[in-house]
């Protein structure tokens, strides 16, 4: 059977997942395409599914009975209606982060998902399919010892002028907080901000760079640096401190060169060629679960719980280094 898939929202993340479903992944089939621009959907439609109908509406694209599934791909605001919508008609849905703007409307769809009674929710947090953290997973899993200490940063070479301080937290920060609770398969119960002197290169809305530290449930200290105006690259690095040893997650594959009385490789400059491959791995994880009527990978729990996390770092970017405590709300049984 072919999923046909409806995209919602078709800049630039909903027009490559278009790709990857028309040219690059197995079972699935773009059938419908939605934007609040029409005439960027019918461009996209054009480019890479010439078969597809255009809706002026994401929610009659949701209704459509040609649609068996539904991707949300447009701007953070507007994810909550469309996630609401897809459960609504019982069609699996993945949706790009976050999945809300606020905990109260990721907790609405958590809701809606169990009195449904089924998962149909994915969330688009794809380092958890990246080649690079399952081996970290599994080297945490079984060489390591229990985790205590974390130490990561997340470093971007520049941000628009329109990136703003809380941005590093709902729009950056979020990966490490949703990929650290899935490696150390924890729970938060604390955030702390400290800002160290700030780089020349940002502006009066932007403090850069700052470190967050979060405490876990069973105690692990993860201290993360993120630093969105580094200049030289995008670069994410992560280790892990074991009772046994560490580990660390490993670099991208680069060519090392001798040349010119210099050892040298090449550092990534876009996020997007960062983590290419994992995009690949959680749309077919989607298209196979969909295809069965449900929906696997991160789920509306994991999304409703780093929806929570980012706004306990907000308010402690705000707290002067004081730790803020995250409240863990009992976890339904679809989520266990
Ligand atoms: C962007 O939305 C991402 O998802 C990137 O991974 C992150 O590094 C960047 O800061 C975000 O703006």
């Amino acid at each position: 059977m072919t999923l046909r898939v409806g995209v919602i929202g078709t800049g630039m993340i909903g027009r490559d997942h278009t790709r990857r479903l028309q040219q690059v992944l197995a079972g699935a089939q773009v059938v419908a395409l939605s934007d609040y621009s029409p005439d960027a959907a019918r461009a996209v439609g054009a480019d890479l599914a010439p078969d597809a109908k255009i809706y002026d509406k994401g929610e009659d694209l949701i209704a459509a009975s040609d649609v068996d599934a539904v991707l949300v791909c447009s701007t953070g605001a507007t994810h909550e209606a469309y996630v609401l919508a897809a459960i609504a008609a019982g069609k699996p849905c993945f949706c790009e982060k976050p999945l809300a703007t606020t905990a109260d409307g990721a907790k609405r769809i958590v809701d809606a998902e169990v009195a449904h009674g089924k998962r149909l929710v994915q969330v688009g947090f794809m380092r958890r399919y990246d080649a690079g953290y399952v081996a970290l997973k599994s080297a945490v899993d079984t060489h390591t010892g229990a985790p205590l200490m974390v130490h990561a940063a997340h470093r971007n070479p520049a941000v628009p002028e329109q990136y703003v301080t809380p941005m590093a937290i709902h729009d950056t920060f979020v990966h490490e907080i949703d990929v650290f609770r899935w490696l150390l398969d924890d729970d938060y119960v604390s955030a702390r901000v400290t800002f160290p002197r700030a780089t020349s290169a940002s502006h009066a809305a932007l403090r850069d760079p700052q470190i967050v530290t979060l405490t876990t449930a069973k105690g692990v200290v993860i201290t993360t640096e993120i630093f969105v105006n580094c200049k030289y690259g995008y670069d994410i690095q992560c280790q892990v401190v074991g009772e046994e040893g560490t580990a660390n997650l490993p670099e991208p594959q680069a060519i090392t060169m001798r040349l010119g009385a210099k050892l040298q490789n090449d550092i990534m400059t876009d996020w997007k060629e960062r983590f290419v491959a994992s995009y690949d791995v959680e749309l077919q994880d989607f298209i196979k679960a969909a295809t069965a009527g449900t929906a696997a990978g991160p789920s509306a729990w994991d999304g409703y719980m780093a929806a929570v996390t980012c706004d306990a770092c907000v308010t402690a970017q705000d707290a002067d280094g004081a730790a803020v405590t995250i409240t863990n709300p009992a976890r339904p049984a679809l989520y266990s």
